[in-house]
């Protein structure tokens, strides 16, 4: 039992890390044919490098791991605004830098959120992208799960929209995780799991928009949703891929990417669920054999896969 859960940890990690890093040869572009984003992605001819979205995650994962859950602390907002110092490269959000190289220099993260975008906070999709492990601890309820989400992106990301993206994607995970192999998730499920745990009316609108993309063209996702570096525009777009392609995590990378706009977050979103649903044998051998040190990965997740559903209590 303990195996079967760390393999779908492990496919869920190492399935967004490839993501990301396919994803991130095509961010911000619109209007890409499935013919080049087959050429990227099937057989890809060089090392995936992943990106913040990755690093970001691996941070919350060992976090996590060494806790025994998480709240909302000095400690994990520097671990966050560490990982950014050692690797500012990684492609980070212009509000993502600015926030975490003050908390960097000292400044409390509760003071730094709240400076991002005129005092709203971030309602970038930052909390979101990372958020995959609070999804992936076993005994936790989705009570648990979605109250760690809300954790995690505090210290980031204080607008609710930039907190709902955290709680859907911790939540869609999850359920991806619990759902057994054989069986096909259902949205109907999926979707009042996390609208009735979110907090924006604005988040339950796009929410409901997903069963009506199920079937047909792609371009009814990126049609109606923005497909971008926020919360409410790039979540319930990966939702609504992973629902279309549960079990195939290549098929399901390449219309996301095929979406255009924030491509490595889409990617790696939906990659995250595919894993969560279908275990680290689904990851294509030709991204295995090209991923970006795949020994520290797979240890994050095994880390996650063996931690004791215990409740982290209190700072
Ligand atoms: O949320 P964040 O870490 O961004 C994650 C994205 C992913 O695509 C990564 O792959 C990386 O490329 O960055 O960083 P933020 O800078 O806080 O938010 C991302 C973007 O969301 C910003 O650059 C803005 O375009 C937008 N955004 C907002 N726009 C208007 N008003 C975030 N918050 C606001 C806002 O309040
Ligand atoms: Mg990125
Ligand atoms: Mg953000
Ligand atoms: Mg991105």
């Amino acid at each position: 039992e303990t195996s079967l859960w760390r393999t779908r940890v492990r496919g869920s990690l190492l399935l967004a890390a490839c993501a990301d890093a396919l994803g991130s040869a095509f961010e911000g572009r619109r209007g890409l044919s499935p013919e080049q984003v087959a050429a990227a992605v099937d057989r890809p001819q060089s090392p995936l490098r992943w990106t913040d979205d990755t690093a970001q995650m691996l941070v919350l994962a060992a976090h996590l791991a060494e806790h025994g859950g998480l709240v909302a602390s000095d400690a994990l907002a520097a671990a966050f605004a560490d990982e950014w110092s050692a690797e500012p490269w990684r492609g980070y959000g212009p509000g993502a830098a600015q926030l975490l190289s003050q908390i960097a220099t000292g400044v409390p993260w509760r003071v730094a959120g709240r400076s991002l975008f005129d005092g709203a906070g971030s309602l970038g999709n930052g909390a979101a992208m990372r958020v995959a492990p609070v999804g992936l601890i076993t005994g936790w309820g989705l009570d648990a799960v979605a109250s760690a989400a809300v954790a995690s992106a505090l210290v980031t990301h204080v607008h609710p929209e930039g907190i709902d993206g955290a709680v859907a994607q911790a939540l869609a995970v999850a359920l991806a995780a619990r759902t057994p192999r054989r069986q096909r998730p259902s949205a109907e499920e999926l979707i009042g799991a996390i609208a009735s745990r979110t907090a924006t009316a604005a988040f339950t609108a796009e929410l409901e928009a997903i069963p009506a993309l199920l079937d047909g063209p792609a371009g009814a996702i990126s049609d109606r949703f923005r497909c971008d570096a926020t919360a409410l525009g790039a979540v319930p777009a990966a939702i609504t891929v992973f629902l279309r392609y549960p079990d195939d995590p290549a098929a399901a990378v390449k219309e996301a990417i095929g979406l255009g706009g924030d491509t490595d977050t889409i990617a790696a979103m939906a990659a995250a669920m595919c894993g969560a649903h279908c275990g680290d044998s689904a990851v294509p051998a030709s991204w295995a054999a090209q991923l970006e040190q795949p020994e520290r990965v797979r240890a994050a997740a095994d880390r996650l896969a063996t931690l004791e559903s215990r409740r982290y209590l209190g700072e």
